[in-house]
């Protein structure tokens, strides 16, 4: 079975947007993936961060990968752009998020899907809606219900 899966793509470390753009083009080439639309890039204030502002995008593929499958394969592209996790959200060259896996919910030791925080970010919100205005939630919940609870978060069109 093919599924919609949204992936939240974030840098702010090196060339970040370089970085992300491609991320993008390599996600296309993940097996039994293809990537079906992709937002613009925004320049984003960090959030419980620090460091530079990041670079975001989202990325709507279409998979026939488990959704561990998928993640494991998200996990080891960030390997191949030199993440490293010397604390929590530090700086990174590449974050890789399975934000949305068709309307499943997921909770395993490894995997929390819908993104726990996703709801609460512009930098997620903003580039997901404007790639699938009428995406929903597990529980039909429109996405777009969420906007209003980041207006006050700092995010800039780049392309
Ligand atoms: N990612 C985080 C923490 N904070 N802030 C922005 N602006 N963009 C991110 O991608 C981001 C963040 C943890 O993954
Ligand atoms: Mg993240
Ligand atoms: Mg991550």
């Amino acid at each position: 079975m093919t599924v919609p899966a949204y992936i939240g793509i974030g840098a702010n470390l090196g060339d970040a947007q370089a970085t992300v753009t491609e991320a993008i083009t390599r996600l296309d080439s993940l097996p039994h993936t293809c990537l079906t639309a992709r937002s613009s890039l925004y320049r984003t204030a960090p959030i419980d961060a620090g460091g530079d502002d990041y670079v975001n995008a989202v990325a709507q593929l279409q998979t026939t990968l488990p959704a561990q499958g998928l993640l494991d394969a998200l996990l080891d592209l960030e390997q191949q752009f030199g993440r490293e996790r010397p604390y929590v959200n530090a700086p990174r060259t590449l974050d890789l998020d399975l934000l949305l896996y068709g309307e499943e919910c997921i909770d395993t030791a490894t995997l929390t899907v819908p993104h726990p925080r996703m709801t609460q970010r512009a930098f997620v919100l903003i580039p997901l809606l404007e790639i699938a205005p009428h995406v929903v939630l597990p529980g039909a919940k429109p996405a777009q219900d969420f906007l209003k609870d980041v207006r006050d978060q700092a995010i800039m069109l780049i392309r």
